[in-house]
């Protein structure tokens, strides 16, 4: 069920920013389709409709735009940690990319002001005043044409992002490459999922849910991560710690005690200890992974996904932990909503 109370992805709807010869392509058909009728009196006033269609048309596909910067620029924190490193040269270089392309709207409708005031002197040059408009207009949408190009690629990295869900329970599973991430998501959640032949498989955020009859729980499949500070990890070591900085609420970090991609039990140790240092609050439930194979701790959690061993207790105390955080949550507001569907 959609939660009411979702945060969108801001950056969905940068697929309606279009690209120059889109642009081009679109207003020269527009403006080619009027010619003389009825409501065109004289032959120059035909320059002055071109003209002003032209204006007027560039004008809405430019208010489609704004909608969409004032949504970027009031973004979650989130959102704005993300561009950081998936758009080139981080947030603010967004903002004034769009800004750019929005400043065009203003400078074609003084240009086209200023041609119609000068076909209505020199009624004679129409003609040659609307080429004029024309290559000065194009000039100037020309001009943000990387620009252009820039946001639309950068849509298709940005709009993998998740939306964000404030009322609803959100695990993290994360750990070191190849330790089981995807496979517990899948089997915790019934969500199909790119399950690796090697290490670094998933390089984006994956969700899956747990419901039951009272709330929903996201669970949250991230790309493997490193022993190594933040700054020098990859992108897709990034995307992890953006989940967890700033949207789980939980975290199931998984350790794999048969070392099978060759990261030590102490390496993985240590990108546990660097996860408890950087968010000393987080709750944090180690679980250990290909149980099939080896079990090294008797106090802590041990599945495995090959046979499904220990799957179903897991499950049961992250359904009660949910149970917990929903209560703390939402019993104490000034209205009690209705579990996991707000
Ligand atoms: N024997 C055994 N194999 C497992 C278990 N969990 C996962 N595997 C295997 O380990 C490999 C990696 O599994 P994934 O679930 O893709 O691991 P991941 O942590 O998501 O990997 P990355 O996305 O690359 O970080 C796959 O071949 C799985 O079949 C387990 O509990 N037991
Ligand atoms: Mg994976």
């Amino acid at each position: 069920m959609e939660s009411k109370n979702k945060i969108p992805n801001p950056f969905r709807d940068l697929s309606k920013v279009s690209l120059f010869e889109e642009i081009e392509k679109w207003l020269f058909n527009k403006i080619a389709s009027i010619s003389f009728d009825a409501s065109v009196k004289s032959a120059f006033l035909l320059p002055i409709k071109k003209i002003k269609l032209f204006s007027s048309l560039y004008s809405s596909k430019i208010f489609e735009l704004k909608k969409v910067y004032l949504q970027i620029k009031n973004a979650h924190p989130f959102y704005v940690g993300a561009c950081e490193f998936l758009y080139e040269g981080g947030f603010g270089c967004l903002i004034n990319d769009l800004e750019k392309i929005l400043q065009s709207e203003r400078k074609i409708r003084i240009l086209a002001r200023n041609y119609i005031k000068a076909i209505i002197k020199e009624k004679t040059k129409s003609n040659i005043f609307l080429k004029q408009f024309l290559g000065r207009a194009m000039y100037v949408i020309r001009k943000n044409s990387y620009t252009m190009h820039k946001l639309r690629e950068a849509h298709k990295k940005l709009n993998e992002l998740p939306d964000i869900e404030p009322n609803v329970f959100k695990v993290a599973v994360v750990g070191a490459p190849f330790v089981g991430k995807s496979s517990l998501v899948a089997n915790l959640t019934g969500k199909k999922l790119e399950i690796g032949k090697y290490p670094f498989t998933t390089k984006r955020i994956n969700i899956g849910r747990i419901s039951n009859e009272k709330f929903e729980i996201v669970v949250y499949d991230t790309p493997g991560i490193l022993d190594r500070p933040l700054e020098k990890g990859s992108v897709y070591e990034k995307k992890a710690y953006l989940i967890l900085k700033y949207l789980a609420d939980f975290v199931v970090f998984l350790i794999d005690p048969t070392e099978s991609a060759g990261y030590s039990l102490v390496y993985q140790n240590r990108i546990l200890s660097s996860i408890k240092k950087t968010m000393p609050t987080m709750p944090i439930l180690v679980v250990e992974t290909h149980a099939d194979l080896l079990q090294i701790s008797d106090n802590r959690f041990c599945i495995s996904n090959v046979t499904g061993f220990g799957l179903d207790d897991l499950k049961q105390e992250l359904i009660k932990i949910a149970e917990q955080w929903y209560y703390e949550k939402f019993s104490h507001g000034p209205s009690k909503p209705q579990l996991g569907h707000l």
